[in-house]
Formats: structure tokens, C-alpha cells, sequence
């Protein structure tokens, strides 16, 4: 019937739409899953929440018959809803991987952002749209910024003009969503960006319903600079999972019963934080060398939990490696990664693992596709893996005294050494490995990443500041966003970073802990200063 609470919801099992569920459930809405092209002929309202590469999925709906019940669909005008890739496989093709077809309902090719002029590619983070015709669902969005991450897009032309409702620039002018009768599609998350993005879902699942338009005081502009919160994760000695700080990772205090210090339970701290606006919310289960079950990942329920009220990305991190349990039982990295996936996370992050892979990558001039990093980010692609460094300053005499990267530093050494280098460490810093962050960085750029979080131990909750030097090197050496991370303290150290640095993402996790600053004022900060942050 059409009245009807039930949304039918097209998973073709290639990732993770455990968000989109989520979201369609916080709505009040029950979720009926497409099992045969029938079902989705006899659809209500239909969410296509397309996820990984355009060529397997055009395989999948081509060789389940989905793909063209999916066409008779949509040109019946039935109420379709497309997103990200459930918007790009619309069009007539990609060249994601040579060229290959797609639906072939709208006019276009789907092809990849140019990094060349000075755009990082994936565009990850929110941006602004210029909405150019009605299109009902995006009513509430108006100046506000919305979640994309993709590292490919259509674009406008005389052909599509006629299904373009908004586009969004983020070097070129690109098709931001599509509207024809009952038929719209985003390229950008909605169950990633927050209120508004649910707004949006809501507009689709109920269209009759009208909702005021709230007024917006601030004008999205471009894409804005993302302020992260992040939590580290561990069991503290009773067994329970807490949510602790390091001082140059020393998560213990400095009492006599030496305690893991204590600042929070993650589920709850990470609703606080999407409530007071965090743009991102990551997760480092900073035990992660230990081997678990996977079943019993502490993580999972973690994000579990976390991704039912929480509609802003989240991303995990620790233990995402190759490993073999206490039962003798063998996980490779892709299987601890789907996992997460699965549960929650719209992003992994990899540490130690990634060192081994560029060290060897380095080494041998070879990509043997086998490490974490490359099997993860060939499966669920390059936007989906960040890698985390974490290094820790080396003060040099010279530059001229090793065989890595080294820089001028702003703070000198114990014996006023006016260079460093930056020497990569694995294990939660616990050992220094033969290679360099710049190195590092860009190997892993090579090897499929497609962002960077980038630590400092010697800034850890030092609250002095970001390493500035360390940031500026790295975010020129990579064409991928990098996540300044460690030692903010302070307002002015967010407007630091993004006015003398290029990161994209700036983090930040004891001042937030301990509400020394709220997320919100330093939003404000960053917005009087001029830079473009998400309200
Ligand atoms: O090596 O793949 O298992 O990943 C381990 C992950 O856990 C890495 O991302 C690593 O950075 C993290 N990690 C390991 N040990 C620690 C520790 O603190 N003992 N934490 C650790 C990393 C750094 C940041 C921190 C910022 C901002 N902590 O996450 O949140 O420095 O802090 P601040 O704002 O308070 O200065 P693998």
C-alpha cells in the first residue's frame, strides 16, 4: 500500500549501508531489503545507497537482472533516491576502471576529479551546494553544508541540464544531486551529515509533510575545514572500555597505582561530541597490537552503538593487521576492516601495518596489492583508509646527518640542534622503525591511502600547539587530505594550523575530554578568522 511506514532499501552487499539504516530507522521508518528485481518493481519508495567501485556494482544489477527493473522503475517515475554511487550509476558511464556502462538513464560520463590544480583528491568533508531548481528534499539544506567523500563525479552539461537540481564546486562545477519527477539522487552522504543530511531523508520519506524552513544566519561557501574529535580507547585495568588520554602517549597517571587515566565512556562521549558539532568523530583502540578475538574486538560494539545516533562519519582505528587469535584461529587485515565496516565505520585507519608496507615498498619499488592498506582500499576504496602516523621528533646538527627528510624547527633541541627529522614509530609508539614521516607519507600516498592522520608524539597532550613545521611538510608533499593531530590547547592553534599549513582536518582529543574548549567555540574562532568551518 502507499501508506506504508516501510522503505524498500537496495544492498547489493558490496559495504557498509549500515549508516543509511540507521538513519532510515531513526526516522521511524522499517527497512524491506531487495532480494529479487521484483521487489523492487513493487517498491513504495526506494533508497539506492550505492557503495564501491561502479564496475562491480554495474556487474552485480546487470547480472541479477536488477538493472533493468531498476530503469523500468525509474522511468515509470516511481520515488527513487540515489546516493553517491547510487547517483553516479545513473549515468551513462564511468571511467573508474577504462570505461564502463551504467544505467545509462541520464546524459554523461562519470570521471575522476583532477588533482593537478591543487584539489585533493578524495573530496572528503563538507561543502557547500548551489541549489538551481526546486527539488523538494533539499528544502531544508539551504546555506548549509552538506557530507561528500568520493574521488569521482558528473558533471553539468546542455544533455543533463534537465536533471541537475544542485552542484557543488570543489575545483570544477560537479553535479551535486539530480531531480526529475519522483526520481532524485545526491552525491553527497545525507546519513552522514548530520541534521541536515537527515532533513533530507525525511523530505523523501515523508513528501507531503511540510516542515519550516529554518532560517540560516551563515552562508555555506566551500568546503570547510573539519574540526575532529577524537577519542582513544582502551580497557583500563578492571576491564572496562574507557576512553583515555596519553601525555606523549603515556596513558597512565602519575600516581602510585600508575591507573589508566579515565576521561570517559566512548559511546556517550562520541553523541556529546556530533551534539556539539564535531564534524568527524574517530576512534583509536590504541591497544590494537594485542590480539583479540575478532568477535570480541572491544571496538565493534563500540561503533555499533555509536552509528545508531550518531550522523557524522566515524572512523576507527588500531589492531587493523593480519593476526591469529589466542584459539590458533587466523584474521586477515580485510576481515578485521569489514568487520568494522559492518559495524559502523565509514573509515579504518591503519598505524603500525602501514609502516611495515612502506618500509618494504620502498625497499623492493614494488607494489605486491598485499598489504592491508592496498587490499583494504582496492576493496572498499582509497576513501575509505586513512593511515596514521605517528612520529616523533629527532634532532639534528645537520640535515645533512641522515638519510630522511629533515627540517628547520621552529622549537630546537636539548642542545639547541636547529633540524629534525620525524622518525616513524609502530606499536603506540613503543618502537622507532627506519623510516621518515615525509617518506612514509608518500609511499602510503602510492599505496592507496586517501588520507592522512597525522600525529606528533612530542606535541601529544602537550596543549602547546600542532607541530606546525611537521604539518606543512607533510600536507605539501601529498595531493590526499592530511588530519592535523596533537598538542592543540587553545582556540588560536585550529587557526594556526589551516593559516600556515594545508590540512584539511585538524584534531584534537584532551582539550575536548577534559571541556577545556568546547568544539563549538572553536568553530566560532576559526569562523571570525575567516576560514570556512560547518555550524
Ligand atoms: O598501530 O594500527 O594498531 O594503530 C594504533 C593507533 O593507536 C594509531 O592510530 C596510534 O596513533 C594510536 N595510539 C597508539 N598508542 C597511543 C597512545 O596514546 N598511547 N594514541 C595512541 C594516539 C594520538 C592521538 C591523540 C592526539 C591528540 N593518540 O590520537 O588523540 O595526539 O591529542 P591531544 O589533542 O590531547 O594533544 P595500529
Amino acid at each position: 500500500s502507499s501508506e506504508s511506514s516501510a522503505v524498500t532499501l537496495l544492498d547489493y552487499g558490496a559495504g557498509n549501508v549500515r549508516s543509511v539504516r540507521n538513519a532510515i530507522r531513526h526516522l521511524g521508518f522499517d527497512i524491506k531489503d531487495v532480494q529479487t528485481p521484483q521487489d523492487i518493481l513493487n517498491a513504495d519508495r526506494l533508497i539506492f545507497p550505492g557503495v564501491g567501485a561502479f564496475a562491480a556494482a554495474m556487474d552485480v544489477l546487470n547480472k541479477t537482472g536488477m538493472a533493468e527493473a531498476l530503469c523500468t522503475y525509474i522511468e515509470k517515475d516511481r520515488p527513487f533516491l540515489g546516493i553517491c554511487l547510487g547517483l553516479q550509476l545513473l549515468f551513462e558511464s564511468s571511467e573508474e576502471k577504462g570505461l564502463v556502462n551504467g544505467l545509462g538513464l541520464i546524459p554523461g560520463v562519470v570521471g575522476r576529479f583532477d588533482s593537478t590544480n591543487g584539489f585533493r583528491v578524495p573530496h572528503i568533508g563538507w561543502n557547500a551546494l548551489q541549489i538551481s531548481k526546486d527539488s523538494e528534499i533539499l528544502d531544508d539544506v539551504g546555506n548549509k553544508h552538506v557530507y561528500f567523500v568520493h574521488s569521482y563525479r558528473a558533471m553539468p552539461s546542455n544533455d543533463n541540464k534537465e536533471w541537475v537540481s544542485s552542484t557543488c564546486n570543489y575545483g570544477d562545477n560537479f553535479i551535486a544531486s539530480i531531480r526529475r519527477g519522483n526520481v532524485h539522487a545526491v552525491q553527497f552522504h545525507p546519513e552522514k551529515s548530520g541534521d541536515v543530511g537527515l532533513s533530507v531523508l525525511r523530505r523523501f520519506l515523508y513528501p507531503k509533510s511540510h516542515m519550516l524552513k529554518k532560517p540560516t544566519e551563515r552562508k555555506a561557501l566551500g568546503l570547510a575545514k573539519r574540526v575532529i574529535a577524537c577519542l582513544d580507547v582502551r580497557a583500563n585495568d578492571k576491564g572496562d572500555l574507557v576512553v583515555t588520554k596519553g601525555d606523549q602517549y603515556d596513558v597512565r597517571e602519575n600516581t602510585k597505582e600508575n591507573e589508566v587515566r579515565n576521561l570517559g565512556k566512548p559511546v556517550e562521549l562520541a553523541e556529546q561530541y556530533y551534539k556539539d558539532g564535531a564534524d568527524e568523530i574517530s576512534f583509536l583502540n590504541i591497544t590494537g597490537f594485542r590480539d583479540f578475538p575478532l568477535g570480541d574486538l572491544p571496538m565493534i560494539q563500540v561503533l555499533r552503538l555509536t552509528s545508531e545516533n550518531v550522523f557524522v562519519p566515524l572512523t576507527v582505528g588500531g589492531g587493523i593487521r593480519d593476526f591469529t587469535d589466542a584459539s590458533g584461529r587466523h584474521y586477515s587485515s580485510l576481515e578485521v576492516a569489514s568487520e568494522y565496516f559492518r559495524s559502523g565505520a565509514d573509515k579504518i585507519s591503519i598505524g603500525s601495518d602501514a609502516v611495515y608496507a612502506a618500509e618494504e615498498y620502498i625497499k623492493t619499488g614494488v607494489k605486491t596489492g598485499k598489504s592491508s592498506l592496498e587490499q583494504i582500499s582496492r576493496v572498499y576504496g582509497n576513501q575509505a583508509v586513512v593511515v596514521s602516523i605517528d612520529p616523533r621528533r629527532v634532532y639534528l646538527n645537520s640535515p645533512d646527518d641522515v638519510e630522511f627528510k629533515a627540517i628547520r624547527v621552529k622549537d630546537t633541541g636539548p642542545n639547541g640542534e636547529e633540524y629534525a627529522w620525524y622518525q616513524c614509530t609502530v606499536n603506540g609508539g613503543r618502537e622507532g622503525r627506519p623510516i621518515g614521516a615525509y617518506e612514509l607519507a608518500k609511499a602510503v600516498e602510492e599505496l592507496g591511502a586517501g588520507e592522512i592522520l597525522l600525529n606528533c608524539i612530542d606535541c601529544d597532550g602537550q596543549g602547546k600547539g600542532f607541530d606546525v613545521d611537521l604539518i606543512k611538510l607533510i600536507s605539501d608533499a601529498v595531493s590526499i587530505p592530511v588530519i592535523a593531530s596533537s598538542g592543540a590547547g587553545a582556540v588560536e592553534h585550529f587557526s594556526e594550523v589551516y593559516m600556515k599549513t594545508n590540512a584539511s582536518a585538524a584534531l584534537a582529543a584532551g582539550i575536548f575530554h577534559r571541556k577545556e574548549v568546547p568544539i563549538q567555540s572553536v568553530k566560532e574562532h576559526l569562523f571570525k578568522e575567516g576560514i570556512e568551518v560547518r555550524f
